[in-house]
């Protein structure tokens, strides 16, 4: 594209209609920090926070942080059962669909994705591609205040992912990253059921096999230092065992496709 056209005003980008959807469940420790570097790094980006009744009062801190921005760019949304962070997402997808963003873009409350580094997947959003995925585990990028077993359960959860359904994405687990509004119009939302690091995959094994450009940038991933993971056994299990049934499909349908 030459200097001068269309292509070139941040305004035509569609970057420039982003919406950030932050699930958040007890994170009223972190919510006002997240929210306060994104639109430090990133003036324009509007934000939902999706709150599932937390008991600790994020939900009500989210509206007052949404009445306090004089120029209206965060959004509340108020769910009443902690159902976990895929349904979180799929509700908040659903919103934004529903009004002009052209990117939706998946960042957690605690602080583990920097908003200084959204730029990077935007940008390639705007550069054409569909799905940018921030990863830990391409160069240049990397994990911060982990401790071993949790890095090496994260990089075998990604390798076991990589050869168990074919793909070549080094992080597709994680969870801060942007999609194209087309994309999630085309996906069939209500169908999605895992929860958790398998909804991360799922949603990006959904991606792929619809034919959309996936495409990684590296971040650095710090651990939360404030407030409570929601980390679990079942998440990992689940993860697992969907991941490997999903693989088997493919390589059962790629058999019957050869033979008939
Ligand atoms: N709305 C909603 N948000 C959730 C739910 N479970 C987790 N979250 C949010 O999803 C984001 C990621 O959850 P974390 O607890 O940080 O999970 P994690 O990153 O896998 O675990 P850690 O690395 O140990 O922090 C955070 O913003 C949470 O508040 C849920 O059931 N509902
Ligand atoms: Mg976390």
């Amino acid at each position: 594209m030459t200097a001068g056209t269309p292509g070139d005003d941040p305004d035509l980008r569609p970057s420039a209609r982003t919406l950030v959807i932050i699930p958040t469940y007890n994170e009223r420790d972190n919510l006002g920090i997240i929210v306060e570097r994104l639109h430090a790094a990133l003036p324009n980006v509007h934000v939902l926070v999706v709150d599932d009744g937390s008991p600790d009062g994020t939900g009500q801190l989210a509206d007052e942080l949404a009445d306090a921005d004089p120029n209206g760019r965060i959004h509340v949304m108020h769910r009443t059962a902690k159902n976990g962070l895929g349904a979180a997402y799929i509700a908040g997808f659903g919103w934004g669909l529903d009004r002009d963003y052209s990117v939706l873009v998946e960042m957690d409350a605690d602080g583990s994705h920097a908003p200084e580094q959204l730029h990077r997947l935007l940008d390639q959003i705007d550069a054409g591609y569909d799905l940018v995925l921030g990863s830990r585990y391409v160069a240049g990028g990397s994990v911060v205040n982990w401790p071993k077993r949790r890095e090496w359960l994260s990089r075998g959860g990604n390798v076991y992912a990589r050869l168990a359904l074919g793909v070549p994405l080094r992080d597709i687990t994680g969870g801060y990253r942007a999609y194209r509004r087309t994309v999630l119009e085309k996906l069939d939302l209500d169908a999605v059921e895992s929860h958790g690091y398998c909804f991360q995959v799922d949603l990006a094994w959904r991606t792929i096999r619809s034919g959309f450009n996936v495409r990684e940038v590296p971040i650095t991933f710090t651990e939360r230092e404030r407030g409570e993971s929601k980390m679990s056994g079942n998440i990992v299990r689940e993860a697992l065992w969907k991941v490997t049934q999903w693989g088997w499909h493919q390589r059962i349908d790629k058999l019957r496709r050869k033979k008939a």
